[in-house]
Formats: structure tokens, sequence, C-alpha cells
């Protein structure tokens, strides 16, 4: 005990001024302060904001509608909720984006939630998926042609979908295959994060048993939805993914009424029998659905969809434009720009 006491001692001493408040290992070269990089970055991103983009997919009368206005009035943007400014919700039409500047603590984001008309309605549902599949791809499209630009901008508008929220009805049964085709093919172009939609209708025990079968369904026909498995950056990635994954998809509730419950006004459905709070997690798992979004997978989400889905658009639509320069017909100059802009 003694002597390494001592030697502990004799070591403070010895130590150069400039390695005190540094960690062991930079010891040898004294402390640099590379984490003042951390303020820097800070800084950069108060002074810059962010974007980020969630779109909501999924059957006719699910509550997609209602679940982008859930967002908006809960914790994400208190302010967006004015009381007495309830309207009903018209049945949606057409694709269409509703963005909010949220900012906390000095960091802007800027919020777009994408709402899709709801499919399902047809007696033929065949390429249903094709509008929503066409607005992801036009948005990766337009990026594309930003970033391909000999001047670009400086910080190209972001309006790539980084996620999917695809709402399944609450059947208590297996996936249907029309929820399979569309997850399966969103699946390789966007990151699906899929939920149970009205959840409220579900007794707690099938919802369990719900969420265990769309599970296993969506890996025996290899779905691959976010957080996806190989992406996983590190075993502690995997670990925190690996509990999320047990528990999606999340079962929502969704509401755009407040309402009083011991004094404080909370977000929920009134029934009978009592009020289903939407962020209480006792209740639902639209508390999950939020934070995965909105607080600890942001970055992740952005980074996977510029970084897989994004590069993969890339290299499919640069490599058909160069074929298309290449071929005879269009090898002159000036022919072929109907056909390619890039
Ligand atoms: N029980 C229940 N009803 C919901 C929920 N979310 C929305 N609704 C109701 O379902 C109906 C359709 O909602 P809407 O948001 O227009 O669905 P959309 O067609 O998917 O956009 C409305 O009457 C909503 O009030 C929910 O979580 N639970
Ligand atoms: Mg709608």
């Amino acid at each position: 005990m003694e002597p390494s006491a001592a030697a502990e001692e004799e070591e403070e001493e010895e130590m150069p001024l400039t390695a005190a408040s540094g960690p062991a290992g930079c010891q040898l070269f004294g402390y640099v302060g590379i984490e003042a990089v951390l303020d820097q970055m800070k800084i950069k991103t108060m002074k810059t904001g962010f974007e980020f983009n969630i779109m909501v997919v999924g059957q006719s009368g699910l509550g997609k509608s209602t679940m982008v206005n859930t967002l908006f009035k809960s914790k994400v943007s208190r302010k967006a909720s004015q009381p007495g400014q309830e309207e009903r919700i018209p049945k949606t039409v057409q694709v269409q984006s509703v963005t909010h500047v949220i900012e906390e603590k000095g960091v802007k984001m800027k919020l777009t939630v994408t709402d899709t008309p709801g499919f399902g309605d047809q007696i033929n549902n065949e390429n249903c998926w094709d509008p929503i599949i066409k607005y992801i791809n036009e948005q990766y499209e337009r990026y594309l042609r930003e970033e391909v630009l000999i001047t670009r901008k400086r910080k190209i508008p972001d309006t790539r979908v980084h996620g999917c929220v695809y709402f399944v009805p609450p059947t208590g049964h297996w996936l249907r295959p029309l929820d399979l085709e569309f997850m399966q093919r969103l699946s390789k172009i966007v990151n699906v994060v899929p939920v149970i939609a009205k959840a409220d209708t579900l007794t707690l025990e099938e919802r369990a048993e719900f969420k265990q079968r769309i599970q296993e369904d969506l890996k025996t026909h290899a779905i691959s939805v976010y957080p996806q498995e190989d992406f996983d950056q590190d075993p502690d990635d995997r670990l925190l993914n690996d509990r999320i994954r047990e528990k999606i998809p999340f079962a929502v509730v969704g509401a755009d009424q407040e309402h009083q419950v011991n004094g404080k006004r909370v977000l929920g459905r009134k029934t009978k029998w009592g009020i289903i709070e939407v962020e209480n997690p006792a209740h639902c798992e639209f508390p999950l659905l939020r934070d995965l979004l909105i607080r600890s997978h942001l970055q992740d989400l952005k980074d996977i969809t510029h970084n897989v889905h994004y590069e993969s658009y890339r290299v499919r639509r640069l490599n058909e434009s160069n074929r298309a320069a290449l071929s005879p017909l269009n090898g002159l100059p000036g022919k072929g720009e109907g056909s390619s802009n890039l």
C-alpha cells in the first residue's frame, strides 16, 4: 500500500502542468485539448440548424394525420399547440408536408412531417406504393442535382425522408400481404419504422402477441426495418439497438386534443372509461417512437439516409446517366439532355 501511495505522490509532483487535467492517455504529449472541437461543432450546429424529415405511410383511416399533429403538439414542440384551435382533420388526398422550426437551448431544428394519402380504398391496391416511392426518390433526385452542380450551395437543402413511419392496422393477426410488399419496397430505399396504429383498440396481451407475430413476419420475409442490424456500428450500439428491436413495432395512439388530467393539460383520447394519455409510457408507446425519432436516433437516421439510401440512389442514377452518355445516340454534345439532366 505505502510504496504505491508514495509513488503516486511523486508522480503528482512531476506531472507537467498541461497534463494535469488531461486523461491518462494524453500524458505523453501533454494535454492537447481536442475536446474543444465539440464546442466548435455545437456552435456551428446552433448557427446553421439542421433539417429532419419524417414521413407517415399506411392505409387510410389509421391515424396518420392525427399522428402528425400528435408529434407537433407533444413535447417536441409545445408551442405549436394553441388551445381552442382544434380543427377536424380532413381526409388527406395528396402528399403534403408540414414544417415547424423548433428551437431549444439555441439549437434550431427544421422538422418536416410529410403526410400521405392513405391507400387501400380501392378494390385493386396494385402499385399503391408508387406515389410514395416516387416522392422519396424525387427528394433524392433533388439533392443529387444540387450536389453535381459545378458551383454548389454551401449547404444543400435537404428534403430527403430520414424516417418513414409505416402504420400497421391493429388487426391482431399477421401482417397482410399488402403491408409486407409495401414495407419490402420501402425498406430498400428509406429507413422504415413500423408502428401498430390505434393501439388503444387492442388489449395489452393482444398488443404483445401481435408485436411478436409482426417481428416474425418481418424476419421471415427478410424485411430490414430501422434500426437495421447490418448498420450497428459497435457492440454498444448493438446492445442499445437490440433493446429497441425487441419493442418494434411500437404500439402507438395518436391524439390532437388536450384534456385536463390531475390539473395538467395532456394530449389524449377521451373515452367513456377514461383518458388515454398519448405521452404516458404506461398507456402507449408513442413516447418511444418520438424519442427514437427526435431524440436518441435523429443523427443516425440522417447518417443512414445519406450514407446508405441516398448513396445507392446516387450510384444507380450516375450509372444510368453514364450509360446514356456512352450510348451512340446520346454521344454527341447537346443530345440526350431531355432524358438525362445530370
Ligand atoms: N382509437 C383511435 N382512433 C384514432 C387514433 N388516431 C386517430 N384516430 C381516429 O381515426 C380517424 C382517422 O384518423 P386520420 O388521422 O384522419 O387517419 P389517416 O387517414 O391515416 O390520416 C379519426 O377519427 C381519428 O380521430 C388512435 O390512435 N386510436
Ligand atoms: Mg390522413
